[in-house]
């Protein structure tokens, strides 16, 4: 177990790892510290082979606030050009294998962003979610312009980024944000199982499949469809795909092994 300051890294359990955010006295506000934490475990996430896929929350009552508005407050353009943040966020965005995110409580400015960064979110019927950084004078800096308004269309993404107002879990729910919403006890939970029934599927599939899932963002249909064609021929070319079908044949339990 290493010693982090701003976050709580769980032993890996069936292949998951998950990863709580601590700063309880400032409202698990994300600053450069925390990131930078975050950014380092899921690297060594990626490179070990034990780890299937990720679990990130906060507390029952708060996911994050936001960017550490008081650290902020120090920083003159210079200082933000120079600032590390956008390359911990780079990594978070890359990082290859699912995430899924229990959220309970305040997701707001860059902790509604690092929940958007996450590919699964189950959320306690108690979250808020909102972009209020136009509060500050600022906006969104972690993606939230545009991965708010791929998710949840124009209008309400333009209502919450310029008005600064939240919307609750069961909105979020309608709006494709999340994809469940429990009672706050329970996300945690039900975030766990849903990961360790991911790390039990061949992870070559599921990482082609997150791919090819968040290449549809970010392109036209047309080569989505190309990425999704030579990912397809690929997995035809693993042991996992063999041992899948055999299995289906022979009524059993599949046995994958990554290869
Ligand atoms: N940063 C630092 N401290 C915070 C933050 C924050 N984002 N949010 C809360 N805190 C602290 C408060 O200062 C307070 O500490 P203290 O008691 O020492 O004064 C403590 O947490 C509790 O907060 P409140 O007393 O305000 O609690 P309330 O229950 O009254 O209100 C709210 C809770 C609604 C969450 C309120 O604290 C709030 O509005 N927080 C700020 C939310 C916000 O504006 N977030 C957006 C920040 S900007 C951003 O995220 C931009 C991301 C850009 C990323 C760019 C990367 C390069």
């Amino acid at each position: 177990m290493h010693n982090y300051q701003d976050i709580l890294v769980d032993e890996p359990q069936s292949g998951v790892l998950t990863i709580r955010l601590n700063r309880p006295e400032s409202y698990n506000a994300l600053r450069t510290q925390l990131l930078k934490e975050l950014a380092g475990v899921l690297d060594q996430a990626a490179d070990d082979s034990n780890i299937k896929a990720v679990i990130i929350t906060g507390s029952d009552t708060v996911f994050a606030a936001g960017a550490d508005i008081k650290e902020m407050a120090s920083l003159d353009a210079v200082g933000v050009m120079n600032d590390p943040r956008p390359a911990y966020w780079r990594r978070i965005a890359l990082f290859p294998k699912p995430i899924v995110a229990a959220v309970n409580g305040f997701a707001l400015g860059g902790g509604c962003e690092l929940m958007m960064h996450c590919d699964i979110v189950i959320a306690g019927d108690n979250a808020l979610f909102g972009q209020p950084e136009i509060n500050l004078g600022i906006i969104p800096g972690a993606g939230g312009t545009q991965r708010l308004i791929r998710t949840i269309g124009k209008s309400m993404a333009m209502q919450m980024v310029l008005s600064g107002e939240f919307i609750t879990a069961h909105q979020a729910l309608s709006f494709g944000l999340v994809s469940e919403v429990t009672i706050p006890e329970l996300s945690l939970q039900r975030a766990t199982e849903l990961a360790r029934k991911i790390a039990t599927k061949p992870p070559i599939a599921v990482r082609l499949a997150k791919e090819a899932l968040l290449k549809a963002y970010e392109t036209t249909l047309d080569s989505g469809l190309n990425l999704e064609r030579k990912s397809f021929t690929l997995l035809a070319a693993t042991q996992d795909r063999n041992e899948g079908i055999s299995a289906f044949m022979e009524k059993r339990q599949p046995n994958f092994t990554g290869k």
